[in-house]
């Protein structure tokens, strides 16, 4: 498929209808379809579809066959190639591949092909539509080419004058009458009323019009070529359509005597072909022209008899005359009598002798030029002469098509009329005046809050907000002005030709109006800069500010218009669609107004969101922008690169950012994987003049960090003649880039240098660039310094930056002196060469997901918000980023409960291990065992450490998370799995020893139990004997059974108890073992201790260290610390395990932790610490006692006989009456051995399961990071409206979330049943196992079933305890009281087994049902779930040191604490000295502030707020995104303002009444937007 094909195929065009009018003019169609533009005739080519990014913008390959010539000419012409048309021949060589087999109608033309340039030029006339026509002609006069003035149509009787496509070339020019004051005119050329010379020629002519021309008009240095002709080009091409073309060029003079050629501008047209064939052009031109010079050899009868028609301008008429030898005599006979007929002065014939050579001969030429030019100076031609005979000669003229919108614009214009422009937009653009300037001042106050006010901040920072709101209801309130309704009216019309031809009339009248206006101020302001007066300079940029008017000042109203507007009527509401299809047709779209520096925002949202809906919500952005000082050429790079009009010239005065969204083609798409290619050009960034404004720098730095933050790939562009700007710049630059490393985005950076003429491989250029590296580096340095991001040191920290690729040196854009000059080749290719390999750099290096336009849109937001506050780093808040950051929260999360899980079924296998070893093999093999699983555990916490490190690498690696956003956090979460290690490897080798501990224990009790039993079992059979000698009855049997149980049982010696008071003590000494508190400890009786609540007193402070202590706030943190370590023992003492030291050294740690939090106002001493840590150890004595007992009584030897009693006595009876016992036997079996192994089996594992429950159930979203489970917990606390609660909540804060995680988890286990079917699924998992053990240990190893005899349950129910080995811990003394006189045979016996393991599971299953206390269960769990879920969601544990708010950050290990929202400070108890009221300010607004805050850490001095982070570094307390952030608290500080000061004794806060409006519903609607739920 062809390009063409491709466009068209869009365009969807009848192609036949347009065959059937093609074939009126068989030349026309046959260059066209040679050209393969048939398709785009008449007028069906777009700028549009060739601003589109595409294949060929990075194939630079030259045409190859016909076809393709076309393209590559436009393409070359839209980057202002000035060897553009140069491409029209093909390469000789190339051909046979071409085309070979094709049968098409012109393949033999093909083989020697090429195309006339000229007739290319018509042809691309006559496809483009009015716009590119425009566009065309504006690039060719840049390149100095002669443009079409009358361009013929099919057949050469009609041709149309191309008004509107000359329209857009404005040129600059100082005629000598200007010289001296050295003013300027910049004009629309063809309004310009320049005097046309026109140049014809007769049938005979040899002399070459258009190289006489060339020669005229060039000077000295090499000649340019203005105008084609033949010797331009290897091989002449027949000109096929171009005869009756007539084309202009303008001379234009700069100033300086000695170098131009004419005075004034002059205008030169130029008829191409025989001027007989071309009557209407010719007398077009006759008429409009000063002189007509007619090129001759002869002049034929016919010829002369039209000359002679024209008779009345026979002044005007020059011959020029060419004398060629031969037939010579009888051609000057004809000249002759034609001068006679028209009766011609002698000066207008000019004749050239064949001795005269061309050079010689333009010098006469010129000279008649000249004379005529000053002879006459009245009838200059205008437009409007133009147009009128055009259309008194039949002409058409393109455009009329476009008159009622050419009206509708002139009507608006003329509405301006002669009142000054400042008067105009005040009165009819009133939204972008000052209301909209103070609306971004104020904006920028709320941010920096340095004013002084006597009000408090928060109370200021309210009436900031609210004077705020008043701005925008009064903006609101104005009513649209009739220019701009008709402006909006005429941009509505459905048809979109209209509507561009109306945009660009609007566009073309106001710049004509207000360059009239602005050319007196622009001068004026240049001689004012020479002056430096800042005063008068800031006036004169103010005024020059104020009196430009364009279209974008339209635009801008219109945005404002749907900015401002508060009840959305349909005509609004359409507003956003209208933009938007402007904006998808190239149209620039304002996103920041430098003039107010404020961003229209909800509106650039509306039109952006939806261009997003019209590519159906694909718009993957690839965003590049350009930044450099004013007038450094930015806009002619861009433009120059992508084909695209932002507006070019060194007087604009506009200040801001433009977009352009250019769309990527489909061939494209996928290679480069974005949708829009959308180009940033910013405007008015360290122009020079205004440089010494005192602001004017921290609006720069504003501008460029909001525009970098936005850009995948910045451009930096440097002129380089001015080294200083030159320095400014790249300062701004870095700045810019630093911060946004900080924030995660590294757009790529290309350094341009204009204006040299670089040969790369220059040594020169090898130290510029090093030197260029140098600064940078320096300036790194400066702005890491001002960012206080220390670790930053070189550029190379900063950006990916390498000094060849990144550094583009590009000559200078005009090849000679302005305005004459044409654009300089080497411009072109380098900018060529730049923008193919940006794309093909783009293609190759597709690292991070592209962004979409609701995201782009976010950036936006949030970047502009932050540039606002002083410090951009330390402020700046996205929610893109936020999502990335717990979107890996939540990841990480999930990895480390993996983790936590892998390593607690290891460890519940272990155990079991431990437990099930042989209580003969000897203590020292079991520590031996012990040692081995230790090392084991190293490994496997190891390799789960790998395998989790490489999740985190490979998370990175995605492409799909905004990684990249979080690239910083990395470290710490790093960071966090290795004290995950460190955390959980301890934690299980202690358990480890415990359960060695729990082991020693066993044996000892079970040794005991196992001399007892056998002695029992010995008295058991004696009394048999004995009693067998005589007839009793079973009372009789029992009475004695119970005779000789309290005999054999009398002397059961229990179990040793330890010392547990000395143990804890011991780890309270330990806890203190660097420091000498051993007197006070020396003569303590734990017993006595902690048995009364414990009070402060003032003995517990020194005095003179603090200045003041509040002796309540230590009381309530007191006793929240005891109150926490007493949840802590309640917690442990509820598990069925022994005391062990460890658990004291936790205790003793926690509350070391909880003194560190203790950054109160308060300084205790060490006296305070000993007489708490002495109470709690007091109460944890005591509770472990208890614990340690009630382990040891399970333990019991004498208990755990006693269980058995009754087994033994039913087998006594049934001895003695010789009954079958083998059912009860096997029941007893179950119940005895089986049963409660499994019931440890499920109550170990039960609490790994109900965490994973918990995670997968529809509540999971809770736990899946800490910053949502913070927003649940205060959004469930709102939903409550508990006061009680909310004081919970805030001062007990860790008791709060476990009671609170506690209660969650009751609720969910109640919830359907749900802890049954937990442990049912357990229990069928072990049943199944249990059955299997049976069926093997009922087996002997070759298969068979074991022998039916006694001997064989021995074997059978050993097998069973074997084959369990690994699950269960099956009591052997319980199974050898089992066994005991058993005297059935194997398969009855493995029969009533199985009976009764059905028995047992039914009977536990319907226990499970049976409702009971989920809290007992859960509260005996050992992997406690509470305590797995409190750890996930309750983080570092760090709360902020001046709101107390809890830290949220992911991972255990980040380097920087941080809440998203902060609490008025009251909240937390603190209050005012000396009113006592609570504070109602909020740290997130201090931190923006001047005021200073004074605590124990800053040792009782005054230490200024926004220099927090000299006391408390690794906490981020950034300013609130909005004034609605903090809602949430400032409602609850509002509601509960009473009872919060009652609760702590104090006054109640004095809050802004604006709070006094927050609603609960606002109130959410801030927690929600601080968590970023949507
Ligand atoms: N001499 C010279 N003039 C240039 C060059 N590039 C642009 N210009 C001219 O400088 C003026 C300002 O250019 P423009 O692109 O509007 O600069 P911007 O303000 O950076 O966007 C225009 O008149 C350009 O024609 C260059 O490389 N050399
Ligand atoms: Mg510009």
């Amino acid at each position: 498929m062809t390009r063409a094909d491709r466009i068209l195929s869009r365009d969807a065009s009848p192609q036949r209808q347009l065959r059937g009018s093609l074939r009126q003019s068989a030349g026309l169609f046959n260059t066209l379809s040679r050209l393969g533009l048939e398709k785009f005739y008449p007028n069906k080519l777009t700028l549009r579809c060739l601003l589109e990014i595409n294949k060929d913008n990075i194939n630079t390959n030259p045409a190859s066959s016909l076809k393709e010539i076309p393209w590559y000419f436009l393409k070359n012409l839209l980057q202002i190639n000035a060897e553009c048309r140069s491409c029209v021949q093909l390469p000789a060589n190339d051909e046979e591949d071409d085309d070979l087999f094709s049968l098409d109608l012109y393949t033999e033309e093909d083989t020697h092909s090429g195309v006339n340039a000229l007739d290319l030029i018509v042809a691309l006339f006559l496809c483009a539509d009015s716009f590119l026509q425009q566009e065309m002609a504006l690039r060719m006069s840049m390149c100095q080419f002669s443009v079409p003035l009358l361009l013929p149509h099919s057949n050469n009787s009609q041709c149309s004058l191309m008004l509107w496509a000359l329209r857009g070339i404005v040129k600059e020019w100082r005629p000598h009458s200007l010289t001296e004051s050295k003013g300027f005119i910049e004009d629309t050329i063809v309004e310009a009323n320049i005097p046309l010379f026109s140049f014809v020629r007769l049938k005979n002519s040899s002399l070459s019009k258009s190289q006489m021309l060339n020669l005229v008009l060039s000077r000295g240095q090499q000649s340019h070529n203005i105008f084609m002709h033949k010797d331009m080009e290897d091989r002449a091409i027949k000109k096929e359509i171009a005869n009756g073309l007539v084309e202009v060029f303008w001379y234009l003079p700069c100033g300086r005597e000695n170098m131009d050629i004419f005075p004034e501008p002059v205008a030169f047209a130029n008829l191409r072909g025989d001027f007989s064939e071309s009557l209407a052009q010719f007398s077009f031109l006759v008429q409009v022209s000063t002189a007509t010079f007619v090129f001759l050899d002869k002049v034929e009868e016919k010829e002369q008899e039209t000359l002679s028609s024209f008779k009345d301008f026979r002044r005007n008429f020059f011959l020029v005359v060419n004398r060629k030898e031969g037939g010579e005599k009888e051609d000057m006979m004809s000249v002759q009598r034609t001068i006679e007929k028209l009766d011609l002065p002698k000066n207008n014939v000019i004749r050239k002798n064949k001795t005269e050579n061309r050079t010689y001969f333009s010098k006469k030429l010129s000279t008649a030029i000249k004379t005529s030019l000053e002879s006459t100076t009245t009838d200059k031609m205008t437009t409007d002469l133009m147009y009128e005979k055009a259309t008194e000669l039949g002409l058409s003229v393109d455009e009329s098509k476009s008159d009622e919108e050419k009206k509708a614009a002139e009507e608006i214009v003329k509405e301006i009329g002669e009142q000054s422009i400042p008067k105009y937009k005040k009165l009819h653009l009133p939204l972008q005046g000052e209301n909209w300037k103070r609306l971004s001042k104020l904006e920028i106050k709320v941010c920096r809050l340095n004013e002084y006010s006597d009000l408090g901040t928060e109370e200021y920072k309210s009436q900031l907000q609210e004077e705020k709101t008043q701005i925008t209801e009064e903006q609101a309130r104005h009513n649209i002005s009739k220019g701009m309704k008709s402006f909006i009216d005429n941009l509505f019309t459905g048809d979109k030709e209209k509507r561009d031809f109306f945009f660009k009339w609007m566009k073309l009248k106001l710049d004509a109006h207000s360059r009239e206006k602005l050319l007196q101020l622009r001068n004026q302001f240049k001689e004012q800069c020479k002056t430096k007066d800042a005063e008068l300079i800031k006036e004169l940029d103010q005024t020059l500010l104020e009196s430009s008017l364009g279209i974008e000042h339209f635009m801008r109203e219109m945005g404002l218009i749907y900015e401002f507007s508060q009840e959305t009527t349909e005509e609004i509401s359409r507003l956003p669609q209208l933009a938007a299809e402007m904006v998808m047709d190239g149209h620039p779209l304002e996103l920041l107004d430098g003039d107010a520096s404020n961003i229209p925002e909800k509106w650039v949202s509306a039109v952006l969101n939806e261009v997003h809906k019209k590519v159906g919500n694909r718009s993957r952005l690839l965003v590049l922008t350009v930044l450099g000082v004013q007038s450094s050429g930015k806009s002619t790079l861009l433009n120059t690169m992508f084909g695209v009009q932002f507006p070019v010239s060194s007087g604009r005065c506009t200040r801001g950012a433009y977009m352009i969204f250019l769309r990527v083609q489909e061939d494209l798409k996928n290679e480069l994987n974005y949708d829009f290619l959308v180009l940033i050009d910013t405007e008015g960034l360290k122009s020079a003049d205004l440089a010494q404004l005192e602001d004017s720098y921290e609006h720069d730095n504003q501008l460029a960090t909001f525009v970098i933050g936005l850009s995948d790939i910045a451009i930096i562009n440097t002129a380089m003649e001015n080294v200083t700007e030159m320095k400014d710049i790249l300062q701004i630059a870095v700045h810019a880039f630093l911060r946004m490393t900080h924030v995660g985005k590294k757009p790529a950076c290309h350094f341009v240098h204009q204006n040299v003429a670089g040969v790369s491989a220059d040594s020169k250029c090898i130290a510029e660039r090093k030197r260029l590296l140098d600064q940078l580096n320096e300036m790194t340095q400066i702005a890491s310094e001002m960012e206080k991001l220390p670790t930053i040191k070189q550029f190379t920290d900063v950006l990916d930056y390498d000094m060849e690729k990144n550094n583009w040196n590009i000559p200078g854009l005009w090849h000679g002196t302005p305005p004459m000059a044409p654009v300089n080749t080497g411009y072109s290719e380098t900018v060529a060469d730049f923008k193919k390999n940006l794309l093909e750099t783009i293609k190759s290096n597709k690292t991070s997901e592209p962004t979409q336009i609701p995201e782009f849109l976010e950036w936006i937001t949030s970047l502009w918000r932050t540039v606002k506050y002083e410090n951009f780093i330390f402020s700046f808040r996205n929610t893109l980023v936020a999502h990335a950051y717990d979107n890996l929260c939540k990841a990480f999360n999930q990895w480390e409960w993996e983790f936590r899980k892998e390593i607690y079924s290891w460890q519940q296998q272990t155990e079991v291990e431990i437990l099930n070893i042989h209580n003969d093999s000897g203590v020292e093999n079991w520590n031996k065992l012990v040692s081995e699983k230790k090392k084991e555990l190293s490994t496997k916490t190891q390799n789960e450490q790998m395998k989790m490190k490489e999740k985190l690498n490979e998370y990175y690696k995605r492409k799909d998370r905004h990684v990249n956003l979080i690239e910083k956090y990395k470290v710490d979460f790093f960071n966090s799995i290795n004290s995950l290690v460190n955390e959980i490897g301890p934690s299980v080798r202690t358990k480890l020893d415990r359960f060695l501990e729990l082991k020693v224990s066993q044996k000892k009790a079970q040794e005991i139990q196992r001399k007892y039993r056998v002695l029992i079992e010995e008295n058991v059979m004696r009394l048999l004997c004995v009693c067998k000698m005589s007839n009793l009855s079973e009372d009789q049997l029992t009475k004695e059974f119970e005779k000789m149980w309290s005999e054999s049982t009398a002397n059961v010696s229990g179990l040793e108890e330890r010392d547990i008071a000395g143990c804890v003590l011991m780890q309270l000494r330990k806890n203190f073992s660097n420091r000498n508190v051993n007197q006070e400890l020396q003569n303590t009786d734990l017993k006595q201790v902690g048995r009364s609540p414990f009070t402060v007193t003032e003995e517990h402070v020194d005095r003179f260290k603090a200045k003041s202590v509040d002796m309540n706030n230590l009381q309530i943190f007191t006793d929240n610390v005891i109150e926490s370590c007493t949840e802590y023992l309640t917690g442990k003492v509820k598990t069925p395990e022994d005391y062990h030291d460890s658990f004291m050294k936790d205790l003793l740690e926690k509350v070391d932790k909880n003194f560190q939090q203790n950054n109160q106002e308060c300084e205790t001493n060490t006296k305070y610490e000993i007489d708490l840590k002495l109470h709690i150890c007091g109460i944890a004595s005591r509770e472990f006692l208890e614990m340690h007992q009630k382990f040891l009584s399970n333990l019991n030897p004498q208990t755990q006989l006693e269980k058995y009693k009754l087994g033994y006595l039913s087998d006594f009876i049934d001895l003695y009456k010789e009954r079958d016992h083998c059912q009860r036997k096997a029941n007893d079996y179950i119940e005895f051995c089986i049963r409660p192994a499994v019931e440890d089996f499920i109550s170990r594992s039960l609490g790994v399961d109900i965490v994973d429950e918990i995670l997968t159930s529809h509540h999971s979203a809770e736990y899946s990071s800490r910053s949502f489970f913070q927003y649940s917990i205060q959004k469930e606390l709102l939903e409550k409206d508990d006061f009680e609660c909310f004081v919970k909540y805030i001062g007990k804060y860790e008791i709060y979330v476990k009671n609170w995680i506690f209660q969650h988890i009751q609720q969910q286990m109640t919830y359907e049943n749900t802890l049954s079917k937990l442990k049912n699924n357990k229990l069928q998992v072990i049943i199944k196992k249990v059955t299997a053990a049976i069926e093997v240990a009922s087996r002997q190893p070759d298969g068979a079933t074991l022998p039916n005899n006694n001997e064989s349950i021995k074997r059978f129910v050993h097998g069973i305890r074997e084959n369990l080995n690994k699950d269960l811990t099956i009591s052997v003394e319980a199974e050898k009281t089992i066994l005991f006189q058993i005297q059935s045979t194997c398969h009855p016996f493995i029969n009533s087994v199985k009976m009764a393991l059905e028995n047992l599971t039914t009977e536990l299953q319907e226990l499970f049902l049976k409702s009971e206390d989920i809290n007992e269960t859960v509260r005996k769990l050992t992997v406690k779930p509470q305590d797995e879920l409190f750890k996930r969601v309750f983080g570092c544990g760090k709360q902020c040191p001046f709101c107390k708010a809890p830290c949220e950050a992911g991972g255990k290990d980040h380097k920087l604490h941080s809440a998203a929202i902060h609490r008025p400070k009251g909240l937390g108890r603190c209050r005012h000295d000396e009113t006592k009221k609570l504070v109602e300010r909020l740290c997130t607004t201090d931190v923006q502030s001047d005021r200073s805050f004074c605590s124990s850490d800053t040792k009782g001095q005054f230490h200024p707020y926004k220099e927090y982070t000299t006391y408390y570094p690794d906490w981020q307390i950034p300013p609130d995104p909005t004034i609605e952030a903090s809602d949430y608290w400032k409602y609850i500080l509002v509601k509960y303002n009473d009872q919060f000061a009652e609760e702590y004794g104090a006054k109640p806060a004095d809050v802004p009444d604006a709070w006094k409006k927050i609603s609960k519903e606002d109130a959410l609607k801030g927690l929600k937007d601080a968590f970023n739920i949507k």
